[in-house]
């Protein structure tokens, strides 16, 4: 399988992370693709009509995205104890974890690309909303994330940990952990799983 992408992508994290969990990393082959939303890429495009990366080619030239049905997939195919729960309400809640994660990464690559803009100065409202979501978002984990540490690993977890990997690779000043020493904690312990240590971001891919 191959794996378009980049080695500074929230989303791409997220499926190697998940790849390493269910014990198919060795079976994807990363091919560096960096996009933004104003920087498009032919082969990612002819990929996915919507021009995003993660997309995942299938040996059977079928295309798979975005970064949740990838993760799908690769759950559905291994044998491996698995990260989405086959109980319909665990589902649900795993799931909403899951969408907070990606709804704060969709505001952080928005803000990222915001804050690269050079056509015209940053706009302090648009910095401003950014940084209450994250807030009201991190503060919302801070409250449950006591308990996180005893629970497996499931696609939500994984999602939020790289939201918050992300949050120190991009926005580190925003500095997500303080006042949150529950999320800060578990974050910790889960930062230290091979799945994260193997798939660090990097600027280079
Ligand atoms: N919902 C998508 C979001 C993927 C996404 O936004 N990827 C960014 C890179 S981090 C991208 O490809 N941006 C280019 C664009 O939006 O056109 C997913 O979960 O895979």
């Amino acid at each position: 399988m191959k794996l378009l992408g980049s080695t500074r992508s929230p989303y791409v994290r997220k499926v190697l992370v998940a790849a390493h969990e269910v014990g198919l990393a060795d079976q994807i082959e990363m091919v560096a693709k960096v996009v933004t939303l104003v920087d498009r890429e032919p082969d990612v495009c002819a990929a996915n009509p919507l021009g995003q990366v993660p997309a995942l080619l299938l040996p059977n030239s079928q295309t798979l995205y975005d970064s949740g049905v990838i993760c799908d997939y690769l759950d559905a195919i291994s044998t491996r104890p698995h990260l989405i729960p086959d109980d319909r309400m665990a589902k649900v809640e795993m799931s909403r974890r899951h969408a907070e994660a990606d709804g704060l990464l969709a505001g952080f690559v928005r803000w990222y690309s915001e804050r690269r803009r050079t056509d015209e100065p940053l706009s302090s409202l648009y910095v401003s909303v950014s940084r209450d979501k994250l807030a009201h978002v991190a503060d919302h984990w801070d409250r449950q994330a006591y308990s996180w540490a005893e629970r497996p690993i499931d696609l939500g977890f994984i999602a939020i940990g790289c939201a918050l990997a992300y949050g120190d690779f991009r926005f580190s000043p925003e500095d997500w952990r303080s006042g949150r020493p529950a999320l800060a904690g578990w974050y910790d312990i889960i930062s230290t799983r091979p799945s994260f240590v193997a798939t660090a971001f990097r600027v280079d891919g």
